[in-house]
């Protein structure tokens, strides 16, 4: 069997007319007139029209979706959708797709979001589905070139972890030669560590949390981009997390215009500065609408529909209560009862929190005591805090909840291949 392409679809081009190509692909349509048959063929980079001037020389059987290799000669084309075409001297089947097919790959009948994931693979043939994947991995390589940029060190923390990073219900266990294990809710202990030998550090990777929420923004595994930087304080992450999504939102609409194109999505750059406003300023908010929260109780799901709609772009909630903030968080100075810690809001959707943290062994002891938890399940990344620990601040955000954003959708599993939430534990 042969399958060695000359060239993939988007590398032909009109003026190679009386050239000789090998192209590989999916049929994406198969129309026979009289003697000749039109089919379209897909790749990756794009749908070329193949003719074959012998229909009879096209098996009955070959169906949508099968995998064919055409040899053949590249010609002008009169038709109005393409710039070239080829005519076949050779076609071979590769693989028959068995019809009927789970789903309509081409997107012509819809079909909902669970029958697409429980056939995921074949979802990617949909060009829409297919450019959020693409943008995805854009995304993911802007992140990473950016981050180095600014000297952050990209590093791998264990997702296999002995005892709660961050404290909380949300953890699922497992079996551990014997012992107990945890899968990682977040890098948060193992991040702030590295800032001891690497100053600045970054994560991108999957993390776990055991929450039975049902909704659009929430997954049981997340993608999870993370920094932390020795002598930052709050709000230089904060400078560095705005400038970050501006020049990722630059990158994708500089490089990913025919992906945004077959999305219909026109992307806009967000405006620097981004709004700060404060949970005293929400409180306020909330005030003029008849409905009173307590400085210290948590904002509601409703709460936030409300300030998303007063603020419907991109903004950092800064000045949360210590209360409501994770045992390392740090205090402000001229108030200790506020946080040097902030969220980044899209509208009512929270895409990343962070702050400054407590680099002092003793506070964090008694923060961990405040809050509940063992100070001794602490103790392998307290100890750290006696070598040398420098101040550091650092936040996480979503991936997910970036792309759903940059899509504009509001439900994360259109960007995730293969989701898992309370319910879905396969493919
Ligand atoms: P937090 O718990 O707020 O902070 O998480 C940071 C960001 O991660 C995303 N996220 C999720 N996305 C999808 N599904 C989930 N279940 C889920 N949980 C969280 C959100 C959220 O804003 N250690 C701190 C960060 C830090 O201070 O550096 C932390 O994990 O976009």
């Amino acid at each position: 069997m042969k399958f060695k392409k000359t060239h993939n679809i988007d590398e032909i081009s009109a003026s190679m007319e009386g050239q000789d190509v090998v192209i590989g692909g999916w049929v994406e349509d198969l129309r026979k007139l009289g003697k000749l048959a039109f089919l379209t063929v897909r790749d990756v980079t794009g749908l070329a029209q193949v003719i074959a001037k012998d229909a009879t020389s096209i098996p009955e059987d070959l169906t949508r979706q099968s995998v064919i290799m055409v040899s053949g000669t590249i010609q002008s084309t009169k038709a109005r959708d393409f710039k070239f075409e080829i005519k076949a001297n050779g076609i071979d089947i590769l693989t028959k797709a068995v019809h009927p097919l789970p789903i309509d790959p081409i997107g012509r009948l819809e079909s909902n979001i669970d029958n697409r994931l429980n056939a995921r693979a074949l979802d990617l043939r949909n060009q829409r589905v297919a450019a959020i994947f693409k943008i995805r991995h854009h995304v993911l390589a802007s992140l990473r070139r950016i981050l180095s940029q600014k000297r952050f060190i990209e590093v791998t923390t264990p997702k296999i972890i002995g005892s709660a990073s961050e404290g909380g219900a949300n953890l699922f266990s497992l079996e551990y030669f014997g012992k107990k294990g945890y899968l990682a809710q977040s890098p948060q202990l193992y991040k702030e560590q590295l800032t001891i030998g690497l100053e600045r550090v970054f994560e991108i990777a999957s993390f776990y949390r055991a929450e039975k929420s049902h909704t659009g923004r929430h997954l049981s595994e997340f993608t999870s981009i993370d920094i932390e930087a020795a002598f930052m304080d709050y709000t230089d992450v904060i400078d560095v997390l705005e400038s970050l999504v501006v020049s990722v939102f630059n990158d994708i609409v500089e490089n990913c215009a025919e992906e945004l194109k077959t999305l219909e999505r026109d992307l806009k750059v967000p405006q620097q500065p981004f709004e700060r406003v404060t949970y005293q300023q929400v409180l306020g908010e909330l005030a003029k609408e008849g409905i009173t929260v307590q400085f210290g109780e948590d904002l509601l799901d409703s709460h936030l529909k409300i300030i998303g709609n007063n603020h419907p772009g991109f903004f950092f909630l800064i000045d949360w209560p210590m209360k409501l903030k994770p045992f390392y968080i740090h205090e402000k100075d001229e108030n200790p009862e506020l946080s040097r810690s902030f969220d980044l809001q899209y509208g009512y959707l929270e895409l990343s929190s962070g702050g400054t943290r407590l680099h002092d062994p003793d506070k964090l002891r008694s923060r961990l005591a405040e809050q509940g938890l063992d100070p001794v399940n602490f103790e392998d990344h307290l100890r750290a805090f006696d070598w040398g620990m420098p101040p550091h601040s650092g936040w996480g955000m979503g991936l997910d909840r970036l792309m759903a954003v940059i899509i504009g959708t509001d439900n994360v599993r259109e960007v995730v291949l293969y989701p898992r939430d309370p319910e879905r534990l396969s493919p």
